[in-house]
């Protein structure tokens, strides 16, 4: 229950970061569409502070649950989930509700609620002080109370013990169910106690098509603090941010891509784990920051988003990111809080300041390997000389090299025939021969990833 992507088996979501409805609406029906992505992780869509600065975290401090946000209106925001639901391509909400606005802050939000953070005033929703926790700041991560009851980064935290704050919680998903959104995002799920998230989803209605909504909960868990993944696994799929670290490792140091999985170190069931590369957070060191492979380094970024969405474990997302020099910039603005468009080059790639990875072929191309292989284990896998390839089942074969070029003959577990590269898209391919076996060339450094599967183009 609740780990339905609802979106036809597709097994990839990319999070378009920041980016306006409209221009959303435009790349499902121009990009995501035709490459395969099962949906879209947007942008927490309901009201929120505005600060001069601008910052992309002014979004994580809600005013009320009124959809009209830094991205757009109520009516672009259902404009955008159904032409996106026409060409294929779901949308999830990234939800804010463990908390409203900072301490110390009052005004009016980005719908035009009056607000008065230190009254707990929220008049938009509305919530009064009763429907909060009293003040004390989450210091100690050892202390699972602190970390549920108390105050993060000064945010007012909600109390979800009560019943009103639950149904008003759930009159805003339930909202967003009836425009047609697939799934959510569930911002500081570590923050919440599992009980109480549940008793929200027990007041949630089916999809209009039927089923339940897809949950990810946002739970950082790297082994050391008492609050772990597993504690959320019976309520949708669970964020793995140690997956991120070992595979942004492993890119570095190609004879840990072996073993990327790490049980033992309590990493989430592949049922269950929602896995990615990195996130809008540690991109840029917020959220657990770390070691983390990011767009800035994008030989090896390639090679971690290939690596991670050809390997067989989780619920994949995909980073779509803008370009950044401090760690509270926001999204690409020609001044105050407008937001730039998402402009296309002649080459595919994106222009006015968003990176978008997702169009980087070793990135977009690899949706379809991951949606053609689905269900099926890794076999003949193969890592040497900086060398990875294995096959999935009998339907897709992947092969990536370190130093980008590689020259060798492998067993590729397919039947025999002629294969595009799906990386190079058609520019390059492969024969597979009457058992199996298959010459494996590749020679880009830039991009230097191989994939091919059964029923692709040829
Ligand atoms: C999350 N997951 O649990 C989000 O992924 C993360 O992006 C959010 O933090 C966080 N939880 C709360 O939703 C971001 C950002 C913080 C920022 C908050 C609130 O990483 O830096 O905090 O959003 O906007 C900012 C200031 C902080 C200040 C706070 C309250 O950076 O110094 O605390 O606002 O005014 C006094
Ligand atoms: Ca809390």
């Amino acid at each position: 229950e609740y780990t339905d992507p609802h979106c036809d088996g597709k097994q990839t979501i990319v999070h378009l970061f920041e980016w306006k409805w409209a221009d959303i609406a435009l790349e499902c029906e121009r990009f995501l569409s035709k490459k395969g992505f099962c949906g879209v992780q947007v942008s927490p869509a309901n009201e929120h502070i505005y600060k001069d600065s601008a910052p992309w975290w002014q979004r994580y401090q809600p005013i009320s649950y009124k959809l009209q946000s830094r991205s757009g209106t109520e009516a672009e925001f259902v404009d955008m989930v159904n032409r996106c639901r026409a060409v294929g391509v779901r949308i999830y909400v990234d939800v804010v509700v463990n908390h409203m606005a900072g301490l110390g802050q009052s005004g009016v939000g980005s719908a035009g609620s009056n607000f008065n953070s230190d009254n707990y005033d929220f008049p938009g929703v509305p919530f009064t002080r009763e429907h909060f926790h009293p003040h004390c700041e989450i210091k100690n991560y050892g202390d699972p109370n602190e970390v549920r009851n108390c105050y993060l980064v000064a945010l007012t935290d909600l109390d979800q013990h009560n019943d009103y704050v639950r149904d008003k919680i759930a009159e805003f998903l339930n909202h967003l169910i009836d425009l047609g959104v697939a799934g959510f995002r569930v911002d500081a799920a570590k923050h919440m106690w599992p009980a109480d998230i549940s008793a929200i989803q027990q007041r949630l209605k089916d999809l209009p098509e039927g089923g339940r909504p897809m949950f990810y909960h946002e739970v950082i868990d790297q082994g050391g603090e008492p609050i772990k993944t597993q504690e959320y696994t019976g309520l949708g799929y669970v964020t793995e941010f140690r997956y991120s670290i070992k595979i942004g490792q492993a890119v570095q140091n190609f004879d840990q891509l072996g073993n990327v999985v790490d049980f033992g170190w309590g990493m989430t069931d592949s049922g269950h784990a929602f896995v990615f590369v990195d996130n809008h957070d540690n991109q840029r060191g917020h959220g657990g920051g770390g070691s983390i492979m990011t767009f800035k380094r994008p030989r090896e970024y390639r090679m971690a988003t290939a690596y991670l969405l050809a390997n067989d474990y989780g619920f994949t997302r995909v980073m779509s990111s803008y370009d950044f020099h401090s760690s509270d910039q926001g999204p690409p603005s020609s001044g105050g809080q407008n937001i730039k468009d998402v402009t296309i080059n002649g080459d595919g790639s994106c222009g006015n300041g968003w990176i978008c990875e997702h169009r980087w072929p070793s990135i977009g191309n690899m949706v379809a390997f991951r949606n053609a292989v689905a269900g099926t284990s890794k076999q003949n896998f193969y890592l040497q000389n900086n060398e990875v390839a294995f096959s999935r089942g009998n339907k897709g074969f992947f092969a990536m090299a370190k130093n980008g070029h590689m020259d060798k003959t492998l067993q590729t577990g397919l039947p025999a025939g002629d294969y595009c590269n799906l990386i190079t898209e058609c520019r390059t391919k492969v024969t597979v021969d009457g058992s199996g076996n298959a010459h494996i060339v590749i020679n880009d450094p830039n991009e230097p990833v191989l994939a091919i599967i059964v029923g692709g183009p040829s």
